[in-house]
């Protein structure tokens, strides 16, 4: 083992501050067509966190949909079913009995959320525009720049090149939209807004502002849009529905809607003067002066990591066409689109002070879309969120985090109701109103480490960043409260007399149980971490001597009698079960605590068990087994999950194809490729561990990427040639030491906060 003081050896490479390494990517970031979009999930998504579009692309038809991320159905309500603790006596001893089916319908009659479905995620409105005279056209071209945030169609129609632009900007919280023409007075089209709510009225307002009021069900939510219409040359006039723009050279349209959903315990907003004051203040903001300020805002964030996985021809042809031929020919080149899209997504779906993504991020068409386009807690928002600290996107978590302190306050009274316990719980799903209670099933809907799954989000944060005033402050009043609930919940096994969890599933399959393996571990990594951010605060001995106390007796993993990690307290596993959530594999990611150097045994047990899973799944859950291979540092088997996930899950826009949509998956292929090239999950001697290309496959033969994020402070570049490492850079933010590896070597590293190591592949100084 090699120790160098690398301060000795590296004194140049002082940290740049983030906005110098903002340099635009090497490779063109673009998802591009030759024709229109025929359905949605071929339109272009653009979002500022709250607003989101889809842009059809259209030509004499043009079409954008559009969301706001806070119109939901129902109103503010609690879902907790009181008195419902009586009965989880009977529901334990049932469980214990054997009786299933027993236990599952008692459960169903009287341990249920209230109602017991949760709401759903709305559809805004939709804007159209007619252009009567493009005919014979030709040089379409539909794209979307990730590196700007920009989505433009051009085409020439009769001789006349005509462009339009969109992006959703969060400085000034609109869509704007510019359609132009390269000859004078040739912009001519017709505006109208449309809204699937059937309350809805829209009309004109002055000459150029046309209006959508709504609401989504009486005493619901309220929602207007307001769209603004300037045109630079010719005329603007307004009908009772539309507006119609003639001989202009270009035209400026801004789009601002707003609810009245103010918290989730408060829906007395005025979404019409929210509506107007944005329209106000952008009034005398010409397209440049709105391009700049969104570019400003978004591409400090968006440039932070840059990848570069090597390109092929694929990149000269259209995306569409090189999905379809991804399974085919090595395309690396659309790997890196599909991260940074990703990326992209995160960022145009989840700013702080908005919601956080949901599972379609807050791109949504349909009244009833799938899944109600909720939060669901077992999966699905934890996936969206697995890339945001490692990619460099740690400040999009917010919303997340806020979610998770309503959900703390929520469940509070679930966890009373429900448990007679005290501290927090939710259970597998959530809505704009913080349902936390057991909804739709028994036989799914009795979950219980939602929450705790969650807190694990508010530790990743504190070990990303070092921030102890997160930690103080949100994470872990937090952390405490969800671990109180299990110390409260968990009970003795008679059988084997360890602490289980129950009743409980594992994630979607095998019905309601006494102890599902996910849940101890889950359970173990909370105990775990609230006891290390207790003794990092210096706060509640006693409470972490009882944490640490109740973690060593809960059921630990087990191998079954495939060689397999048992699912559940009995070795009752199906190897021909290929169902989607691989939930007992949590401990191998997003949890650590199995690993191929800490817990060979448990590994090869949990390898095995992924093997019986098969290669299949959804979108979600392909997305899983890239990180699972990842951590099991098999580069060209997440490699194969990788291409898999792009052939058979993705749609023409790049959109995650559960199917039907659902983002998690994009969010969690992103953080797979990120996974394959960087690790920092465990430690050694309390040391931070960073591992460099831990998973490279053999189809990246050369490449580089800059600024991945890895725990402890770290922001990591690398550089590898013929699939081995040529350089890495390390900058360390908080001066933590910590041990690099690479290949089977390794070597300490004393840091300095605000310095830069370069290494060579060999791991000494470079
Ligand atoms: C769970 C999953 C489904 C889907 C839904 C939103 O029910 O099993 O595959 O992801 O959540």
């Amino acid at each position: 083992m090699k120790h160098f003081g690398f301060l000795i050896f590296c004194p140049l490479f002082l940290l740049l501050p983030s906005c110098l390494l903002a340099f635009p990517p090497t490779a063109p970031l673009i998802l591009w067509y030759e024709h229109p979009a025929q359905k949605w999930v071929e339109a272009i998504p653009v979002g500022n966190g709250r607003l989101g579009g889809m842009v059809f692309g259209g030509i004499s038809n043009e079409h954008l949909q559009f969301n706001e991320d806070t119109l939901w159905t129902g109103q503010p309500h609690e879902y907790q079913h009181e008195g419902a603790s009586k009965h989880l006596p009977q529901i334990r001893q049932l469980l214990f009995d054997g009786k299933q089916k027993e236990a599952e319908d008692l459960a169903m009659r009287e341990f249920m959320s209230v109602p017991i479905r949760q709401n759903a995620y709305q559809p805004f409105g939709d804007v159209y525009l007619f252009f009567p005279d493009h005919t014979n056209v030709n040089h379409y071209r539909r794209e979307l720049d990730l590196d700007r945030a920009v989505a433009t169609v051009s085409y020439q129609a009769n001789g006349v090149q005509y462009s339009r632009e969109l992006f959703a900007t969060r400085p000034d919280h609109v869509l704007v939209w510019k359609i132009s023409a390269d000859k004078p007075a040739k912009v001519n089209f017709t505006i109208r807004m449309e809204s699937p709510h059937k309350s809805s009225r829209v009309f004109t307002q002055g000459e150029g502002q046309l209006v959508l009021n709504g609401q989504v069900e009486e005493g619901g939510v309220r929602f207007q849009s307001r769209l603004k219409v300037q045109a630079s040359g010719g005329h603007v006039t307004a009908s009772a529905d539309s507006v119609i723009v003639e001989k202009a050279d270009s035209a400026l349209l801004v789009l601002a809607a707003a609810t009245s959903l103010k918290t989730y315990k408060d829906i007395t907003g005025e979404p019409a003067s929210r509506c107007e004051s944005v329209i106000k203040s952008v009034a005398k903001k010409d397209f440049e002066r709105l391009l700049a300020a969104h570019l400003a805002d978004y591409q400090p964030l968006f440039r932070r990591v840059q990848l570069d996985l090597g390109q092929t021809d694929a990149t000269k042809l259209p995306t569409d066409e090189r999905l379809k031929r991804v399974s085919q020919e090595p395309d690396p080149q659309l790997e890196t689109l599909y991260f940074q899209f990703g990326r992209y997504l995160l960022i145009a779906s989840s700013r702080p002070g908005g919601q956080p993504a949901n599972l379609q991020g807050l791109w949504n068409d349909q009244l009833k879309p799938p899944w109600d386009s909720k939060w669901t807690v077992n999966i699905n928002t934890e996936m969206n969120y697995w890339q945001a600290e490692v990619c460099n996107l740690s400040e999009c978590a917010e919303p997340l985090f806020d979610l998770i302190d309503e959900c703390a306050i929520t469940g509070r009274k679930t966890a009373q109701a429900h448990y007679a316990a005290r501290g927090w719980v939710l259970h597998h799903n959530t809505d704009i109103w913080r349902g936390t209670a057991p909804i739709n099933a028994s036989n799914h809907g009795i979950w219980v480490t939602g929450g705790a799954w969650l807190c694990h989000h508010l530790w990743e944060h504190y070990l990303f960043t070092g921030d102890k005033e997160f930690l103080k402050r949100r994470a872990y009043p937090v952390m405490k409260e969800a671990a109180l609930f299990f110390t409260d919940f968990l009970v003795k096994d008679p059988r084997t007399g360890k602490l289980i969890s129950g009743p409980s599933n594992s994630p979607e399959e095998g019905g309601l149980v006494m102890g599902p393996t996910m849940d101890h571990q889950i359970v173990r990594e909370l105990f775990g971490n609230t006891a290390e951010a207790a003794s990092v605060l210096g706060v509640d001995k006693e409470f972490t001597a009882t944490l640490t106390q109740m973690r060593a007796e809960i059921a630990p993993n087990k191998i079954g009698r495939y060689g397999q990690l048992q699912e559940w307290l009995e070795d009752v596993d199906d190897p021909k079960n290929t169902h989607r959530h691989c939930s007992h594999l949590w401990a191998v990611y997003p949890g650590s605590e199995i690993s191929p150097r800490g817990t060979p045994d448990l590994c090869a047990a949990a390898r095995q068990s992924l093997i019986f899973r098969g290669d299949g799944g959804t979108g979600w859950s392909k997305a899983w087994k890239i990180n699972f291979w990842a951590r099991f540092l098999e580069g060209d088997h997440a490699h194969k999950m990788l291409v898999e996930a792009l052939a058979g899950n993705t749609f023409p826009n790049l959109f995650d194809a559960h199917p039907p949509f659902q983002i998690d998956g994009n969010f969690g292929g992103t953080a797979g490729i990120a996974e394959m090239l960087l690790q920092s999950h465990e430690q050694e001697v309390g040391r931070r561990v960073i591992e460099l290309l831990p998973a490279l496959p053999t189809a990246w033969t050369n490449g580089s990427v800059t600024g991945l994020h890895a725990r402890g402070g770290f922001e990591v570049d690398l550089s590898w040639e013929a699939g081995k490492l040529k350089q890495a850079k390390i900058r360390s933010a908080l001066g933590h030491p910590c041990q690099i590896r690479y290949a089977g070597k390794m070597v300490w590293l004393s840091t300095r906060p605000g310095k830069t190591y370069s290494l060579d592949s060999g791991l000494g100084p470079a």
